[in-house]
């Protein structure tokens, strides 16, 4: 039997770790590391599901010179002389890489130091520029050091848990069973903050559904009611805490319940309430993620929130902190190495000293004096021609930037990008001329970072595909091709691991908490085995900060006036994510079991702005902003406030012909932290009437990985065991489609008076495809059909189908890890009267194993119990 190796999950910042036992040449048995401190052996349903990702399809297993496959060597070559010529011509601002939170520290301080001391550029900047640098910024103003100074212990010792801007039951499930576990324990209280009601808010003590935007005003708000109350810590203040003039006058002024609750739009009972548990609960953790971050008012949202923790004295004590979350499996490793534009290394900024200091510390060259370029404004420069060479590793900025068309232009037109990516076809690599084959998740070796500190080892069990290499290995032997042999001499992560570990030393006598000097002289065999550890032990127990005077921060923050919407754009566009996709589907899109919870990009409208737009349910409507539009499948949903409309960030030109929420958003982003506001877009939304609609199934899945192009107006596929499903609609002859159904003999049956059609082709007994089609008729159940891929002996009555409603179709998937649908949930909880989730556990099995369902049972629940009593009334 294969041994088990242990490492960490490839998705969030949660930072689970896995026990991983290879069972054959690409596939592994996954489970839950019960050593590891962030999870003690659980898993939510991405991370049980990792297994069914790790096969090759459509990865990138050799490296690409336009669509010509390269050997390495000559790869690297071309892209060492396209950037040194570059250099030389235009000078180092001329170059820049975009990274990602997705990469190794090891990576990831490769790559930063190429451009910030040899290249002499800081034109290196990451994806999480789009996902935590307002919590930079804020950690900055407030405390002098990017530290996030809480840690998941702090959940299980607080009595009140705040969620401001998260949708933790979804995007950091483990943290959110964690939160469960101690609500069960001690009665911890839970209050949550969002326009939206998630599933997050699932039995939660108290919604806040704000206006968005207003976050600040909530929060001054909170700070003056505290302060009316006399609740704030005056010794505290005075002894570890500065304010700048006009800072409580400003709080006092303007921020009463009744003007708060109005700027905020929700009821001045509700906001009490919540005024009154914070100020009297010295315990208190406010976690907040993306619905803060991502605003043009980003940094102000999160120092308002800091403010209440400093000026109540809860931070360095034990569940008292302000906790931002983060999203990236490495985010946070990638905020230690200094990857960031406006960071230089080892959270140094570009202080005159700091600069002379790491220049010395890597005998660099050419080192860079001040920041470079962010994100937004990075394809910015591309697009204006300035930026010449652009290497992407580990993101796919086509997508997930916003104004993605404008950036899609910009990678057009440069003159040599290149990509380094895991696989072949993405959205973002259609525009590279040089694509590098990258080592995945299972093939990788070294460390992240998760978003309470601890750094755990990635470990590969899996050999490497192809001529696929580590991003670090291809970082380096392009900086050996330009010429720095010796400074970028690593065989190994371990000795990466060891130069980062003693640059954060350099130097370093207390001005900086990042320190990782007992690691700095680790051997390669205990870096190996190098068990999770945090670091920083509790920040700011003492009282102290990293700032020159020791004392941190109040930052006067004022909330934005809101704007009133515009005639054109009537609709506030908010984005977000799934529970069982990860970004841009990469590896998640993967996965048949997951694809099923979502199967189409959905846009989620209020009810009633749905009727007043003529919008029913599971329409097209067309999305559009100022910057251009998409059409996704309507789903009405109370849980929406009215004039707000929510869609999804993971649909992509391979998996879709709509939903490309990316081209929507604004490029606005927030003044401090350049993070752009994604949350929050003027739109307006329109109906799209088509002839018909209808779906393919395939059994073929060599179109996954590959672009959706079908001849219609609306297409999107997923994986499904054993082929792939297409949702189609469109309008005109839908016989040109017939086309794409693969060879065999072909069976039809087809109702004029419905103008349904549907065709099926079968070879030796085995279904290849079936097409159904229909203009005014119902379309019946696709899990049966999809089942006929793996039946034997199937036969021309396949077409009579299943219809909807009927035993086999199980709506869309709830509980991943056993299969089971919402109809048959519903069914159970009327027909055997089940009455909490535990139940529904006992009967269907649902939610007993990684638990991601729950929130959505306890919602199923509370519907149907309501409709069965609604009947029984
Ligand atoms: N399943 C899944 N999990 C993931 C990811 C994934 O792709 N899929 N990605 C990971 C990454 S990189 C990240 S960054 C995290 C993101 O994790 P989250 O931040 O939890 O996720 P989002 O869905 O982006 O947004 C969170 C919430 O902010 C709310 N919001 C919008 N505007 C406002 C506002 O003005 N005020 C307040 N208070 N709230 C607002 C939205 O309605 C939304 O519910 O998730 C990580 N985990
Ligand atoms: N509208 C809107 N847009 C958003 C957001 C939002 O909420 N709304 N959220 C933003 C946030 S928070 C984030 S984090 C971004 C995420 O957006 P992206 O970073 O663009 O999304 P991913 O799909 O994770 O892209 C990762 C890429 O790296 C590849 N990859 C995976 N592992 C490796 C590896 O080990 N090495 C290499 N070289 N490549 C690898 C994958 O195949 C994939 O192509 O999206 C942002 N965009
Ligand atoms: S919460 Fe889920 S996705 Fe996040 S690290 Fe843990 S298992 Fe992976
Ligand atoms: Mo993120």
């Amino acid at each position: 039997m294969e041994r088990a190796i242990r490492t960490t999950c490839a998705y969030c910042g949660v930072g689970c770790g896995i026990s991983a036992t290879p069972t054959g040449p690409r596939s592994v048995t996954i489970r839950g590391d019960e050593t590891h401190p962030a999870n003690a052996g659980r898993l939510c349903s991405k991370g049980t599901h990792l297994g069914e990702t790790t096969g090759l399809t459509g990865r990138l297993l050799h490296p690409m010179i336009g669509n010509r496959r390269a050997g390495w060597d000559k790869a690297l070559d071309l892209v060492a002389r396209r950037f040194r010529e570059t250099i030389d011509r235009h000078g180092p601002d001329s170059v820049a890489f975009y990274v990602s939170g997705q990469l190794m520290t090891e990576d990831y301080y490769v790559a930063n130091k190429l451009m910030k001391g040899f290249i002499g550029s800081s034109n290196i900047d990451t994806n999480s520029r789009l996902c935590m640098s307002s919590a930079v910024a804020g950690h900055n103003r407030a405390f002098g050091e990017d530290v996030v100074p809480a840690s998941y212990d702090d959940l299980e010792e607080a009595d009140l848990i705040v969620l401001v801007g998260s949708n933790t039951a979804w995007c950091h499930p483990i943290v959110y069973q964690r939160i469960q576990a101690a609500r069960a324990a001690r009665g911890t209280k839970l209050v949550v903050i969002d326009p939206r009601r998630t599933e997050t808010c699932e039995g939660a003590d108290l919604h806040l559904p704000v206006k968005p935007g207003t976050d600040v005003a909530l929060m001054n708000g909170l700070l003056a009611w505290i302060a009316q109350q006399g609740l704030t810590d005056p010794a505290f203040l005075a002894d570890h805490v500065s304010a700048p003039e006009g800072f409580w006058e400003h709080i006092r002024t303007g921020h009463d319940l009744w003007t708060t609750a109005k700027t905020c739009d929700v009821a001045p009972a509700l906001l009490e309430q919540f005024y009154t548990l914070f100020a009297a609960t010295p315990r208190t953790v406010t976690l907040f993620s993306q619905g803060i971050n991502q605003s043009i008012r980003g940094t102000d949202q999160v120092n308002a929130i800091i403010n209440v923790h400093l000026a109540t004295g809860r931070i360095g004590k034990p569940g008292a902190a302000p906790f931002s979350i983060t999203g990236q499996p490495n985010a946070m490793g990638g905020r230690e190495v200094g990857g960031l534009a406006s960071t230089l290394a080892a959270h140094m900024d570009f202080a005159p000293d700091n600069v002379a200091r790491v220049g010395r510390f890597w005998a660099a060259p050419k080192m860079a004096t001040k920041a470079g370029l962010k994100a937004v404004d990075l394809f910015r420069a591309v697009d204006e021609g300035r930026i010449k060479a652009l290497w992407v590793m580990a993101t796919n900025p086509a997508v997930s930037m916003p104004d993605a068309n404008r950036v899609r232009d910009a990678l057009a037109a440069c003159p040599f990008v290149v990509m380094s990516d895991i696989m072949a076809d993405t959205d973002t690599g259609a525009h590279a001329h040089v694509r590098l084959p990258a080592a995945g998740w299972g093939e990788k070796d070294g460390t992240v970072t998760n978003s309470d500190r601890t750094i755990s080892r990635q470990r590969p069990f899996l050999p490497l595909p192809g001529e696929a290499k580590p991003d670090w290995w291809i970082v380096k032997e392009v900086a050996r091709r330009m010429g720095w042999r010796n400074a970028f001499a690593y065989d190994r992560p371990a000795d990466i691991w060891r130069e980062h570990a003693r640059l954060t030393a350099y130097g370093n006598d207390g001005q900086r908490v990042l320190n990782l000097r007992a690691w700095a002289a680790i051997g390669n065999d205990a870096y190996d085995a190098m068990e999770p550890f945090r670091w920083g032990g509790t920040p700011f127990a003492d009282g102290r900060f990293p700032t020159p005077d020791g004392r941190a921060r109040l930052v006067l923050t004022k909330q934005m006036d809101m704007q009133e919407p515009l005639k054109q754009w009537p609709m506030t566009l908010n984005t977000g994510r799934y529970r069982d996709q990860w970004h841009t589907m990469s590896r998640t899109g993967l996965s048949p079991k997951l694809a099923r919870h979502r199967e189409e990009p959905l846009v989620e409208i209020h009810p009633r702005d749905a009727a007043a737009l003529g919008i029913a349910d599971r329409d097209l409507a067309r999305v559009e902003t100022a910057q251009g539009n998409s059409i996704f499948r309507v789903s009405l949903n109370e849980g929406q406030r009215r004039g707000e409309i929510f869609t999804p960030i993971h649909w992509t030109d391979q998996t879709s012909s709509g939903g490309r929420t990316g081209l929507l958003p604004r490029p606005l982003v927030d003044p401090h932290s350049g993070q752009p506001g994604f949350k929050s877009t003027p739109a307006s939304i329109g109906k799209v009437a088509t002839e018909w609609s209808g779906f393919l199934i395939l059994r073929d899945r060599e179109g996954i990985g590959q672009p959706v192009k079908l001849p219609c107006l609306w297409s999107t596929r997923i994986a499904v065991p054993g082929g792939a499903l297409y949702e189609i609609a469109g309008n005109g002859d839908p016989a040109r489609l017939d086309a794409f159904l693969p060879k065999g003999d072909r069976v039809e049956a087809m109702d004029a008076s419905r103008g349904t059609r549907r065709i099926a082709t079968i070879g030796e007994g085995r279904l290849n495809g079936v097409l159904f089609v229909t203009r005014s008729g119902l379309l019946p159940s696709r899990d049966w059909l999809i089942g006929q891929l793996q039946a034997e002996g199937v036969g021309g009555s396949v077409l009579a189908a299943r219809e909807p409603g009927a035993a086999g179709d199980k709506g869309a998937t709830v509980c991943v890890c056993f299969d089971i649908g919402l109809n048959q949930i519903v069914a159970a909880i009327r027909d055997r009267q089940l009455v909490d989730v535990p139940a529904i556990g006992r009967a269907l099995g649902a939610g007993t194993n990684c638990g991601s369902c729950r929130p959505a049972l306890a919602n199923i629940l509370a519907q149907n119990m309501q409709e069965t009593l609604h009947a029984a009334e």
